[in-house]
């Protein structure tokens, strides 16, 4: 009776020793999934770009476009210029709307399965002056 009591425990402790490893992993995998990454839309010094120009992000991840100096701006996603050339997402991930107050925000989430690769986009008022940023998705 000992013996089947303490192998009981023992293997209580097994099922909750692995329940919390699994659930922490869980946690883990969620949260590196759902980062969110800030671009400002004109430079702290007043330049015509995105900052930082080029980022990185994972499928899930949110980008928070922030009016900073010299507006108006918006974000245009290229459709020739994304991995899958799709337009629809380009126009999915864009804000045509111009920004025209400094602090305005808005955001463009990845999808889960958003294609991985370039993608390209810029500023409609300032592309010619070179206001053109690249988002790379990876896995
Ligand atoms: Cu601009």
């Amino acid at each position: 009776m000992k013996l089947i009591a303490s192998s009981l425990r023992r293997l209580g402790l097994a099922v909750l020793t692995i329940l919390l490893v699994v659930s922490s992993f869980a946690i883990f995998s969620e949260s590196a999934a759902a980062e969110t990454y800030t671009v400002k839309l004109g430079s702290d010094k007043g330049s015509l770009v995105f900052e930082p120009k080029k980022l990185t992000v994972h499928p899930g991840d949110t980008i928070k476009w922030v009016n900073n100096k010299v507006p108006p701006h918006n974000v245009v996603f290229d459709p020739a210029k994304n991995p899958s050339k799709d337009k629809d997402l380009a126009k999915s991930l864009s804000h045509k709307k111009l920004l025209m107050t400094p602090g305005q925000s808005q955001e463009t989430t990845f999808a889960a399965d958003a294609p991985l690769g370039d993608y390209t986009f810029y500023c409609e008022p300032h592309r010619g002056a070179g206001m053109v940023g690249k988002v790379t998705v990876v896995q």
